[in-house]
């Protein structure tokens, strides 16, 4: 597979709505170009791309895959990503490294969030791009109807170039609008377009002609001129259209009976670019972004998409050349790290099967196995022309939980096991939170991070729970007071005898703790003033009401009383302790909860339903900004209503909404909402 390079590689990346029968497309795909030779199944768990256990077990994708096969003259490599908003880095890394996109759609669901989410991906990040209506034979599949609401939601450039022959349990195959011919079954055996399809086919051809002429002057200019065009000026016409995103060929299939995977992938040859038709963007030393042709001869360009840990190899690093070539056993120079990395043995990759190359040149994709500086996003070059390549831009964590080891030996292997797991998986970040002393895991939702311990168990023997975040409560107090504690015992010889007076008043809130010493003519020696201010110190750390941590308060010791030969420091820490206890418990105390600034963006539609959810939730509305169909709400929201919000944000809006939070301040928590705290607490101290 060595010598495909610029001109004749495909760098395709499936995307659509989960389930809409990506894995399946590409398993067919390489079933009818001989990459293999048994057509797995997504519902056994038998599929090249979904190999890992977990993938086998929940019959969704959760990793990239790299599925290289060779079609005709081009080799394509086709990277399936998962469907399942919570594992949308790797459609991330998958959309970086491809120049071009097949959007699989349901032709039963029709246009469902993930294909307006894959679509609005492409647009952004300017791919050609094919959309595939799979399912046809699928109860309820209607190619008519999908391709109206491909049409209505993605645009009028939406244009089949393909008709379904049949559909639901009689779909057979397609008629290809360009050629007029007509393909069924497996083997896309070539036939006649049946009588019943001709007034259809001559009208929807009609439209293809007119948009694969539209952006072709002298095409345009034959056209109306009521000239008949070649088929090779109306491939080109359409080939440029498609590259130039202003027409979307939709085609017809389905993965599952291998009918249409063959025809999409000459779609792919024919209308979509291959690496040496897309220039590439790389920052030079200058800092600055230059665009450059991609180059077989060039110095060394290559970014790394993805690790993984694998059970085989160790750590194995995916990378896409953009110009030059990289060669088993050499040097390379990490231009993020600016170090020198070493290179083994270099790999083509298919699923979990990996084979030996000693050249990965621009424009393919490859993979090495226990790379020891670099990590997913770091460019690697030649040291004498060091560049860097713009990385992946992955979104940032939205949902937390808590990490409990389940065992002594668990927790000793926990550190090393999440930092493998992040190193992985870059949208899973791992923190650990000062106030509750609790290890956290976030990422961007609930199967994200079940999935993440599962692999925890698998890949490195720790065992987990994930438990909802604690909320870091804190106490203060409403009212002034002092409080008095004398700390004396005769126990046989020595005694003991600290003797403190405090006052305690409340500090604006967010200001901390205070303390000060007002003690007079060495009633209290000076020596013990220290001691004294430790043992506030300490019971500061567990207040009154549920033990969290006391704040906003001033402490100041005014009086008190000594003895010269039973006092000691440990006796003036007692008495300041116990003092401070007395007195917070007379001071009002309150119990008092974060709030966040939470920002919500979502379709216009969904601010009614948004606002009220946000109403159940305590939240202070702070404003909105509807803007082009789209609104973002802004609003302050105690930290303890929005733990897992991720999840009801995605079930109102049905993923269409995105978020972020950050802390603001504290405030006292309501009285009846505080009441429960604290029996929690109890309980849970108990
Ligand atoms: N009837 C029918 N079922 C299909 C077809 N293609 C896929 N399926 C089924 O649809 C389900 C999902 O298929 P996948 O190939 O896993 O879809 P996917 O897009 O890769 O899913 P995710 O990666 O999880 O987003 C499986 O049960 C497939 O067997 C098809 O053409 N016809
Ligand atoms: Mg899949």
């Amino acid at each position: 597979m060595n010598q495909y390079g610029l001109d004749n590689i495909r760098n395709l990346v499936l995307l659509s709505h989960n389930g809409a029968g990506k894995t399946s497309i590409s398993e067919a795909a390489l079933f009818s170009s001989g990459a293999i030779s048994r057509l797995g199944k997504v519902d056994d768990g038998t599929t090249t791309s979904d190999y890992d256990p977990a993938e086998e077990k929940h019959h969704i994708s959760i990793n990239l895959s790299v599925l290289p096969c060779l079609w005709k003259d081009n080799k394509i490599n086709i990277l399936d990503t998962p469907g399942y908003s919570d594992f949308v880095a790797e459609v991330r890394a998958g959309i970086r490294v491809c120049e071009s996109a097949v959007i699989a759609v349901c032709a039963a669901s029709g246009v469902e969030v993930g294909t307006e989410q894959a679509w609005a991906y492409c647009e952004e990040a300017n791919l050609p791009r094919l959309i595939f209506v799979n399912k046809m034979d699928r109860e309820n599949a209607d190619f008519n109807r999908t391709v109206e609401e491909l049409q209505s939601k993605c645009g009028s450039k939406c244009v089949p170039i393909q008709l379904p022959i049949g559909s639901q349990s009689e779909f057979q195959g397609a008629v290809e609008l360009l050629t007029m011919k007509s393909y069924t079954g497996t083997e896309a055996k070539e036939g006649e377009i049946p009588e019943s399809m001709q007034s259809q086919v001559d009208s929807f051809r009609e439209k293809l002609v007119e948009a694969a002429a539209e952006f072709d002057d002298t095409l345009l200019e034959k056209y109306l001129g009521g000239e008949e065009l070649s088929m090779e000026e109306l491939n080109n016409g359409l080939r440029q259209s498609v590259l130039s995103g202003k027409v979307v060929p939709i085609l017809v299939g389905s993965a599952l009976k291998n009918i249409g995977v063959g025809m999409l992938l000459d779609a792919v040859n024919s209308y979509l670019p291959s690496p040496g038709e897309r220039d590439f963007a790389v920052i030079g030393s200058s800092g600055k972004e230059e665009i450059t042709k991609p180059d077989k001869d060039s110095p060394l360009a290559a970014l790394v998409f993805k690790t993984t840990a694998d059970p085989y190899v160790g750590k194995l690093t995916y990378f896409r050349v953009y110009s030059g070539t990289i060669s088993s056993n050499s040097q390379v120079w990490n231009s993020n790290e600016g170090e020198a990395e070493r290179i083994g043995q270099l790999f083509t990759l298919r699923g979990k099967n990996q084979e030996q190359a000693t050249q990965i040149s621009a424009g393919d994709i490859g993979g090495v196995a226990k790379l020891s500086i670099t990590s997913t996003g770091d460019t690697l070059c030649t040291q004498d022309k060091p560049v860097k390549l713009p990385a992946v831009s992955f979104p940032e964590p939205v949902f937390s939980e808590a990490v409990y080891p389940k065992t002594k030996a668990d927790l000793d292997k926990l550190g090393s096991a999440l930092n493998r797991l992040a190193e992985e998986e870059p949208t899973l970040r791992v923190s650990r939170d000062a106030d509750t002393g609790e290890t956290i895991l976030s990422g961007l939702g609930e199967t994200q991070l079940e999935v993440a311990a599962e692999k925890m168990q698998r890949k490195f023997g720790v065992n987990i729970n994930l438990e909802t975040p604690k909320v870091p409560y804190r106490e203060t107090i409403t009212s002034s007071t002092q409080a008095e504690y004398k700390h004396k015992k005769q126990t046989g010889g020595h005694g003991q005898y600290g003797h403190v007076m405090l006052e305690l008043e409340p500090l604006p809130n967010g200001t901390g703790s205070e303390f000060a010493d007002k003690v007079v003519g060495g009633r209290i020696p000076r020596n013990y003033i220290p001691a004294v201010e430790k043992g506030v110190n300490e019971a500061l750390h567990e207040g009154v009401l549920a033990r969290y941590p006391a704040t906003d308060l001033k402490v100041t010791v005014y009086d008190g009383s000594f003895h010269p030969v039973d006092s000691s420091e440990i006796c003036f820490k007692i008495a300041g302790a116990g003092a401070f206890r007395k007195g917070m418990s007379q001071a009002q105390p309150i119990l008092l909860e974060p709030i966040m600034n939470i920002s919500v963006t979502v379709p216009e539609d969904y601010t009614g339903d948004i606002i009220g959810d946000l109403n159940t939730k305590r939240a202070q509305l702070q404003g909105m900004n509807p803007a082009n169909g789209i609104n973002v709400i802004q609003a302050q929201v105690p930290l303890a209503e929005v733990l897992r919000y991720a999840i009801d944000l995605k079930s109102i809006t049905q993923g269409r909404g995105n978020f972020s939070m950050e802390f603001s301040h504290y405030e006292p928590v309501p009285q009846l909402n505080a009441q429960k705290v604290i029996a929690e607490r109890q309980a849970e101290k108990a």
